[in-house]
């Protein structure tokens, strides 16, 4: 069994920009600069046929490159307290497109359908039950957040593998998407 999600790498430059948000927290487990990223699909643990099934469908998929910017902060929640803190993304119709198309790929190489409504975000920190009224100050400090926009060019296969500090995410397959001339002259 591999353990496996679909997502967007980010540029180095704007994980560093990332790294700015991770502070001024107590008893917060910060994402490792090395392990942000955009989750469009979580596959979890499949056998190996799955997994070169899931290779061929996201491999065929064929779609422009575009741009994408990080913008403001925010939180999931469960039972009253949050569990994730997340920096956004802005508002993308290509990203949507790309995200339904690796959800059609998934579901043809035998993956349940994803019910739960797509959010991209990026995984700043994990919280242990962090008290909504705490976060304020946070959520106030870091609203205008944003960044400037980059190319997703490519999206991969990640596996995940559980070590005693913490997840390692390695790309397995990356697929690349097709460079259109607007944004290769922008
Ligand atoms: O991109 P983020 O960090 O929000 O939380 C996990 C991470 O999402 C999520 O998959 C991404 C890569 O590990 N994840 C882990 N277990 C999950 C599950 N059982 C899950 N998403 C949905 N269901």
């Amino acid at each position: 069994m591999i353990r496996l999600f679909v997502a967007l790498q980010l540029p180095e430059e704007h994980r560093l920009l990332l790294l700015r948000l991770q502070g001024g927290l107590p008893n917060v487990r910060w994402v490792p600069e090395e392990n942000l990223h955009l989750t469009l699909r979580f596959v979890g643990d499949v056998d190996k046929h799955v997994a070169t099934d899931l290779d061929e469908e996201l491999a065929a998929i064929d779609s422009d490159a575009f741009a994408l910017r990080l913008r403001g902060v925010g939180h999931f929640d469960r039972r009253g307290a949050a569990r994730a803190l997340w920096a956004g993304i802005e508002t993308s119709p290509e990203l949507s497109t790309l995200q339904s198309r690796i959800e059609k790929a998934a579901v043809r190489a035998g993956l349940e359908p994803e019910r739960r409504k797509f959010h991209p975000h990026v995984t700043l920190a994990r919280l242990k039950g962090f008290p909504l009224d705490r976060l304020a100050g946070y959520m106030n400090d870091y609203a205008g957040f944003s960044a400037p926009p980059f190319t997703v060019s490519s999206f991969a296969l990640m596996s995940s593998r559980l070590h005693k500090d913490g997840s390692i995410y390695t790309p397995e397959a990356e697929y690349e998407l097709r460079q259109n001339l607007h944004l290769a002259y922008a």
